[in-house]
């Protein structure tokens, strides 16, 4: 029971953050406390509204992948890379430390190689 009533509460708990912006100042002030952004891959794309998630410098994010292909990630600037794949869910969690704009790219799709040109997403950190 807990467990179904944690995942239900998750995503929308990380949908409305993604839409109350800006943050309020002191958001990131609590150290321990991680933000869980829930991200989908579907058909080689983040199943989002927008193409950007907002966050608040100093906040500890924990992105929550999972793809419908295995893929090859890539967040440039922090310069985190990491894997997801249908069996395989990964979270990535780092503090942003980092203002500013950071796209998050493709490194192969399905076991292919090459970067996409293309951002999937982007990381927008805001001053504290
Ligand atoms: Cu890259």
């Amino acid at each position: 029971m807990k467990t179904s009533r944690y995942s239900l509460w998750c995503p929308m708990f990380a949908t409305l953050l993604l839409f109350s912006v800006p943050a309020p100042a002191n958001a990131g002030a609590d150290e321990t406390s991680i933000r869980t952004i829930e991200l989908v891959i579907s058909e080689r794309m983040v199943q989002l509204e927008e193409n950007s998630i907002r966050v608040t410098q100093g906040e500890t994010i924990d992105l929550a992948w999972k793809s419908d292909e295995p893929v090859k990630l890539h967040l440039h600037g922090y310069d985190i890379e990491f894997e997801v794949s249908p069996e395989a869910p990964t979270s990535v969690t780092f503090e942003a430390h980092a203002t500013g704009r950071f796209p998050i790219t493709s490194h192969g799709f399905g076991g292919e190689h090459g970067h996409g040109d293309e951002a999937l997403l982007y990381l927008e950190v805001y001053p504290d």
